[in-house]
Order: C-alpha cells, then sequence, then structure tokens
C-alpha cells in the first residue's frame, strides 16, 4: 500500500513537472454578467451609496469601458448576442422566450455555434452558472450548447430564497435548479449559492484552460436580499433602492469570492474576467410608476427596453493582469458581442466559420497595438425594426426609440445624456446613418422567439376557445356517426 501511494505521488510530482513544462499560456476566460444593473451603481462608474469594493478592484486590475454596450435593452435577446458573438437579429432571436422546458421550437436557433463550443473545440472545459434564458427545452440546453457544466435556471429570474415545486409550471421564478440536467437546489441566498458553486467550478478546473459564465439574476426584480445587509443601507431613504443596494453589494461579494477563488488557486494572473450588465437599469414608466428596481442610470437617459443609452449602456469591465494594461479607461464605443471574438482569439479558437463572430478582438486595441477605434459603426433593433439606433465609432447615435417619432440624433461625447435633438441641423446625417443601419438590417431575419405574454395570451386562446370548438366538433361528429 505504502508502495503504491509512493508510486502515486512520483507520478502526481511528474505529471507537475511535465504541465510546468508546457505551461498553458492561454488566458481561462470568466464572463460575470449582473442583470438589469443600472450605468452608475457600481463604485468604479462612480456610485456612492452602493459599496462594490470587489467589482472596484478588478477595474482598477483592468480597463473600464465608459462607452461599453451590451446588445439589446432587454434580457434574453441580450444573452443570445453575448453567447452567440452575433447579432441576434441574425437568427431572429428578438423577444425574451417564455419558460417551457416542453417547447422544442422556443429558444435560440439549434444552427448557432455558441462561443463556449469554440473554446470546447481548442480544449477549454466550459462551465455556467445562473440564469439561462436562452430556451428550456432539450435543443437549447447549456450542455447541448457549449457547456460541460450548468448550474443554475433555465427560465429568466428566479425567486431568490425559494423554490416551489407545487407552482404551477409556468411559473419559472419558482421552478427547481437543474445541475447537469439534474434536479438541484439551492441553500441560503440564491446569489452566494450561485458564487459558491462557480468557485467550485474554478477549484475543479484551474488545472487546464477553462471558461465559466456567471450569469447572476441580480439585481433583477424580485427585490430580495437578507435582512442584515438591506440593514447596511440604512443610509438609502428609498426602501426599494435599499433593497437594490443590498442586491449589488450581495453581487458584489460574490465577484470578490469568485476573484478570491482564482487568487488561491494560483490562476488570476492569467484569467480574463469580464463584467458587465445584460441591460441597463428599469425606470419608472409615465405609464407604470411603480415599474423598475430604483436603480440608477444617471447621466444617461431611459433605462431597460429603451434604446438611449440608459438601456443599453451598461457596467462595463475586463480585466486580465498579464494581458491587458491596469487602471485604465478605454472611451471607443465596444459592445457585449465582442466578448465573443475575444476569448475565441485569444484561446486559439475558430471565429471565423459560418456563422462567424461578428465582434472584434479587443485585446490590441486595449493594449495600445491596434490603434483607431474597434467599431465604425455598431446596431441596435426592436419590434421587428419599428424600434432601432445605430452610434458611430465617433459617438455619434441616430435612434428611433419610439416607433412614432422621427429619428433623433445625439452626439454622446458632449452630450451623454441625450438632451439635445440635433437631427433637424444634420439631416444629410440622419439620412446617411439610416442607410447604414438599412444595410447591416438587410442581412437580419425576423423576430422567432413568441413574446412572453404573447405566448401565454396564444396558449390561453388555444386551450380556451380553439380546443373548445374542436371538442364540439368532436362531439357532433361522435352523435352524427352514432346516427348512421
Ligand atoms: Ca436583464
Amino acid at each position: 500500500m505504502k508502495a503504491l501511494t509512493k508510486k502515486f505521488l512520483l507520478a502526481s510530482l511528474l505529471a507537475c513537472v511535465v504541465a510546468e513544462c508546457v505551461a498553458e499560456t492561454r488566458p481561462n476566460i470568466v464572463v460575470i454578467l449582473a442583470d438589469d444593473m443600472g450605468y452608475a451603481d457600481a463604485g468604479f462608474n462612480g456610485a456612492t451609496d452602493i459599496r462594490t469594493p470587489n467589482l472596484d478592484r478588478l477595474a482598477e486590475s483592468g480597463v473600464v469601458f465608459t462607452s461599453g454596450y451590451c446588445n439589446h435593452p432587454f434580457c434574453g435577446p441580450s444573452r443570445a448576442a453575448l453567447l452567440a458573438g452575433r447579432y441576434q437579429h441574425r437568427f431572429g432571436f428578438e423577444h425574451n422566450p417564455h419558460y417551457d422546458p416542453g417547447n422544442p421550437h422556443l429558444g435560440i436557433d439549434p444552427n448557432e455555434k455558441l462561443f463556449p463550443a469554440r473554446l470546447q473545440e481548442v480544449g477549454y472545459t466550459t462551465g455556467g452558472v445562473g440564469k439561462w434564458h436562452l430556451g428550456a427545452a432539450a435543443p437549447f440546453n447549456p450542455l447541448n450548447r457549449g457547456f460541460n457544466y450548468f448550474y443554475g435556471f433555465l427560465g429568466g429570474g428566479h425567486d431568490y430564497f425559494r423554490i416551489d415545486l407545487s407552482a404551477p409550471l409556468d411559473t419559472a421564478y419558482l421552478t427547481g435548479l437543474v445541475r447537469n440536467n439534474k434536479p438541484a437546489g439551492f441553500e441560503g441566498y440564491l446569489t452566494t449559492a450561485l458564487s459558491r458553486d462557480a468557485v467550485e467550478f474554478i477549484e475543479r478546473h484551474c488545472g487546464e484552460p477553462f471558461f465559466l459564465y456567471v450569469a447572476y439574476n441580480a439585481p433583477h426584480s424580485p427585490l430580495q436580499a437578507p435582512a442584515e445587509t438591506i440593514a447596511k443601507y440604512g443610509h438609502i431613504v428609498d426602501e426599494k433602492r435599499r433593497v437594490y443596494a443590498a442586491m449589488v453589494d450581495e453581487m458584489d461579494r460574490g465577484v470578490g469570492m469568485v476573484i478570491d477563488s482564482l487568487e488561491r488557486t494560483h490562476v488570476r494572473d492569467n484569467t480574463l474576467v469580464f463584467f458587465l450588465s445584460d441591460n441597463g437599469g428599469p425606470q419608472p414608466m409615465s405609464w407604470n410608476p411603480n415599474y423598475g428596481n430604483s436603480s440608477s442610470n444617471a447621466p444617461l437617459r431611459g433605462g431597460k427596453t429603451n434604446l438611449y443609452d440608459g438601456g443599453i449602456r451598461v457596467p462595463f469591465v475586463a480585466s486580465w493582469p498579464v494581458g491587458l494594461p491596469a487602471g485604465k479607461k478605454f472611451d471607443q464605443p465596444v459592445i457585449a458581442l465582442d466578448i465573443a471574438r475575444t476569448a475565441v482569439e485569444l484561446a486559439g479558437g475558430d471565429a471565423d466559420s459560418e456563422p462567424a463572430l461578428e465582434g472584434v478582438n479587443l485585446a490590441p486595441f486595449l493594449r495600445g497595438e491596434s490603434l483607431g477605434k474597434p467599431h465604425d459603426l455598431l446596431y441596435w433593433r426592436d419590434l421587428g425594426g419599428a424600434r432601432w439606433a445605430i452610434l458611430t465609432g465617433e459617438g455619434t447615435k441616430c435612434v428611433v426609440d419610439d416607433p412614432r417619432r422621427a429619428p433623433e440624433v445625439y452626439h454622446l461625447p458632449n452630450d451623454i445624456g441625450e438632451t439635445t435633438d440635433r437631427s433637424s441641423e444634420v439631416g444629410h446625417e440622419v439620412a446617411r446613418l439610416r442607410a447604414c443601419w438599412r444595410t447591416w438590417d438587410a442581412a437580419n431575419t425576423g423576430n422567432r422567439i413568441v413574446p412572453a405574454h404573447d405566448y401565454q395570451r396564444l396558449q390561453a386562446d388555444f386551450f380556451q376557445s380553439t380546443a373548445t370548438a374542436s371538442e364540439a366538433d368532436w362531439h357532433s361528429e361522435r352523435e352524427s356517426n352514432s346516427r348512421h
């Protein structure tokens, strides 16, 4: 037995030596996604009433994107673009899918190769933790779409303290969690449980190149946080914001757990960590003054669902100690789908096989090796193109947020709050940018995701009217047959 142990130790030692000789130079990749977090609600973006020491530590160790954008002003489509590395309209993902594990047609196009699958091809072990929201049936399951491991929930959100398996199936926020497709639960506060699982993934895979997607549902509604954390924010008068602050605080603590585990396992220096929100913070609306989570997007205009910057410009950081400068701000526009190309190219993977990734590898720009700007033009689309926006690399933005209104033009570097519409002065610019947007849109396809509320209505219509009619037909046919 002793001899065997010695043999084992010797083999382990040799394995370590060999591993040292062929030291991995490709970075590990960690993408941490917040949900509905306001642009102004991180310390590195100026928050003073909410404390985010771990996000700030991450920001100080890397690059803060002051003009970092997500691809859509709400959850599902934004995540689809992030993971596909392509504009989500290329494959018809323009709405939030309703949670329906029995519907194999409601989710991200099976022909899209998500970027973790491209990392798997070059030897990365890939894990996902948290919110999925890209379809709940088998064709859309993370394990079938490039992830070796997934722990979390497949719908668009979750209660932070409980699971209720007796709740109706479409009550996605109370579903059980899954770990590699097996039923799972969570202990305590969900954000912490997800963070703990992310840490365990890192501890299991720190000896090999890995990719980890930590998709928090925080600080998305429901507004729930541990009482003791809410108590830390007694200085915030607004009760909703007090809870929201505690949710951000808990998420920040989770980010700290993830960073600490990278340090503890000695892989922090060669791990590229992205942090961003999937869309801007939701704000009260004239027709729904209670809407929102009391987030702040200041000084941006609007919030979640808007194509003004409050809906799409988000807290956004990249940190890779051995590969990127530290303590830098990058002001030129970048977008969430850049993450996929950056990760795949740094991993030595294939970013160009069809469907090719559309983003830009940001690393050379952040190191100052590539001069100029990463993007000439960025695009957004909603409601099949009735709402749209286009942004130039210089920060001129043309936007139709309300389909009933004419395109507006803002120059963001000197009007970050989109207060002064310059469209009447620069009519030629409106025409040019609209033409550019149409050229981009020509390669898009129609939306294939039935919006959640429409989906419920269609189901209700089907069962309440169509089914009643078919039942009547069935019985009348039976009666008629029995008479013959
Ligand atoms: Ca969201």
